[in-house]
């Protein structure tokens, strides 16, 4: 008899949970949006909401100046205070309730010691020499031509941009979710705090760094994250400015997931729905990046690289970049590769789940983002799939089809939720994740 997995904590950034606490509704508050309030002694503020107990933000020093209260002037105190400990800052900074962005707006003309990333972005690995560049599949190939070239760059590089899917998707929707969830992050400050939360409940959220508490050093980068499977986040929690442009993005970006997934089925050697069988497009979670602008891009990263831990990603970025991949040559030399935007192209990379599946056909690689522009904000949009089949009966690990004798497999078999346990013990930057699976 199947049995379902207790809830998992409700913090996920990369993994769909199958069960999210329900809100706990207040008479007269809208479910999920937060009602600000100003407090009874006018020097704090107070902030209701459906999704967690009502806290009262206290201003870094305590003032009768309405700045005070004005959540962008705090983000810039919260970054600047020089005697206060990290923990207080970080709690100050995300009290805020306005993100990195808030930070901009207030003016900083440096990055804020939390942000500082003390190896700095640009160690140890260097970057690829000119020319180098991800590898490209053309969905308008012969199918049987498209699944080699995705299963090479698959294997080769885990990365590559997908070019000429207009027959599954208009080739403009990715550009309209990009344009709408930008418009989100540059509502002014007062309005888009009233969405800021880190709790996943009703499946939607807005925070700076999913990973804040938990990392060494923050990133110049703020996040909507929406849980759409298994369990389907709550849509009219969704910020109005960019609902129907993800709501749109999600359902056509299904179909390159879909295409992509049997491509990559294929280029096993296996049916073209042996992923999706194993449930593999219905654990679906949207992630909608803005990386502000910065005055000192040397000094801090938009992302840490990372690998992602699902199978894959479907991933639309703007015009700006600052995406790069870590690629590893046959001669075992290293670099950072530029995933510079193509116009209407979308970035496709292998995720922890995938080279396990694959029993390491194909490789999850470690990506990062820089910042690199003090000019103008990056916007990107993730669609993150993973196995959206969670109970403690259903096991996921090498595919039987790809294991033999001759091909024993390298990793042993485990259920979602222990993948997940795993996953929620590191900070973002962490490797280990593949290795505590490995035989
Ligand atoms: O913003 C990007 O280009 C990359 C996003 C990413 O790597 C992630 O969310 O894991």
């Amino acid at each position: 008899m199947m049995r379902l997995s207790p809830p998992p904590p409700v913090t996920s950034r990369y993994l769909t949970v199958a069960e999210h606490p329900r809100p706990v509704l207040r008479s007269g508050t809208r479910r999920g949006f937060y009602q600000p309030r100003w407090g009874k002694d006018k020097e704090s503020f107070q902030l209701d909401t459906a999704h967690t107990r009502p806290f009262r933000l206290r201003p870094l020093y305590p003032s009768k100046s309405t700045d005070a209260r004005n959540p962008t002037t705090m983000a810039s105190s919260a970054a600047a205070a020089p005697d206060s400990g990290r923990a207080a800052l970080l709690k100050a900074f995300d009290e805020s309730r306005t993100g990195v962005r808030g930070l901009v707006e207030s003016g900083v003309s440096a990055v804020p010691d939390l942000f500082v990333h003390p190896e700095g972005p640009y160690a140890s690995v260097p970057l690829a020499p000119p020319g180098v560049s991800i590898p490209v599949v053309d969905l308008s190939l012969p199918a049987p031509l498209a699944a080699a070239a995705a299963a090479e760059a698959a294997r080769d590089w885990g990365f590559f941009y997908l070019v000429n899917y207009d027959a599954i998707v208009p080739s403009d929707y990715p550009a309209r979710a990009l344009a709408a969830v930008r418009a989100f992050h540059e509502l002014p400050a007062p309005e888009r705090s009233t969405h800021y939360g880190r709790a996943m409940g009703g499946g939607v959220s807005y925070s700076s760094n999913v990973d804040l508490f938990r990392s060494p050093a923050a990133s110049w980068r703020d996040t909507i994250q929406l849980m759409f499977g298994p369990t389907r986040c709550e849509t009219e929690l969704i910020p109005p400015v960019c609902r129907s442009e993800i709501l749109e993005w999600e359902a056509h970006s299904a179909a390159v997931g879909r295409a992509v997934m049997a491509l990559l089925s294929q280029g096993l050697g296996l049916g073209e729905t042996a992923l999706e069988e194993t449930s593999c497009l219905e654990g679906k979670l949207m992630v909608c990046h803005y990386y502000p602008v910065c005055p000192e891009p040397d000094r801090t990263m938009g992302l840490v690289p990372h690998t992602d831990p699902g199978v894959v990603t479907v991933l639309a970025q703007d015009g700006v970049g600052g995406l790069q991949v870590k690629h590893t040559t046959e001669d075992g030399e290293s670099y950072w590769v530029d995933a510079k935007p193509v116009p209407g192209a979308l970035v496709i990379n292998v995720g922890d789940l995938l080279q396990m599946m694959s029993n390491d056909t194909y490789k999850s690689v470690e990506h990062r983002v820089v910042m690199n522009s003090r000019e103008e904000a990056r916007v990107s949009v993730a669609v993150f799939y993973n196995p959206g089949k969670r109970g403690e009966s259903v096991f996921y690990g090498p595919l039987p089809g790809l294991v033999s004798s001759e091909n024993p497999p390298k990793y042993r078999s485990f259920t979602m939720s222990e993948f997940m346990g795993a996953f929620f013990k590191r900070d973002l930057a962490s490797k280990a994740l593949i290795e505590h699976f490995k035989l």
